[in-house]
């Protein structure tokens, strides 16, 4: 089933999402809800807060690199982290960061250019991954909106100003 975006300003982008503790059907139904929905919107990453549900769950959809010579490969892998941590993380490097919370607007945000994360798999297993390129800057924005905070917020104060006032003409014109 496809759910509704919840688009910024709305104030549950500010909530600090809740541990998962079941691992059920339930949990099973949100994170194939929230594909869903990543998919239809054309997106590459979502938070369950985004869809309204206050728990640390997230999907990225991890582009794979085609092999040479093979037909019919998969062009995408789900990532689906639950309860996710980031243990390690250094270095920095800019990216250009969209969110379906905040359609059309996309902005160069500066994070760390490497993490270690430990999280959960849906049936509540451990798992670790180690990044350095585009899937920890996806991690990074993800793990931002289980804690309450939207990718603007780590723009400059100019910057920061001038989207608001853009983005409320733009909530006006609907
Ligand atoms: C790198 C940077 C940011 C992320 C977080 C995940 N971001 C997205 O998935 C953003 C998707 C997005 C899609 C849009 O298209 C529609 O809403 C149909 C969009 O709006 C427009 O283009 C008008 C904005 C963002 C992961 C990795
Ligand atoms: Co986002």
């Amino acid at each position: 089933m496809i759910r509704e975006i919840v688009v910024y300003p709305d104030k549950r982008l500010k909530l600090i999402s809740k541990e998962v503790k079941l691992f059920n059907g339930a949990l099973h139904d949100l994170l194939d809800d929230m594909y869903e929905t990543m998919c239809a919107k054309n997106g590459v990453g979502l938070a369950a807060i985004q869809v309204g549900v206050e728990q640390r769950v997230l999907i990225i959809n991890v582009p794979i690199e085609a092999k040479e010579g093979e037909a019919d490969q998969p062009k995408e892998n789900t990532l689906e982290m639950i309860n996710p941590v980031i243990i390690e993380q250094d270095g920095a490097e800019k990216y250009q960061e969209g969110c379906l919370s905040i359609p059309g607007v996309y902005e160069d945000v500066e994070r760390s250019k490497h993490v270690k994360v430990e999280y959960l798999d849906r049936d509540g297993n451990p798992q670790t991954i180690d990044d350095d390129a585009f899937l920890a800057v996806a991690i990074q924005h993800e793990i931002d909106h289980l804690n309450g905070k939207v990718f603007i917020e780590k723009l400059s104060y100019i910057k920061r100003k001038k989207f608001e006032k853009e983005w409320k003409r733009k909530l006006k014109e609907g």
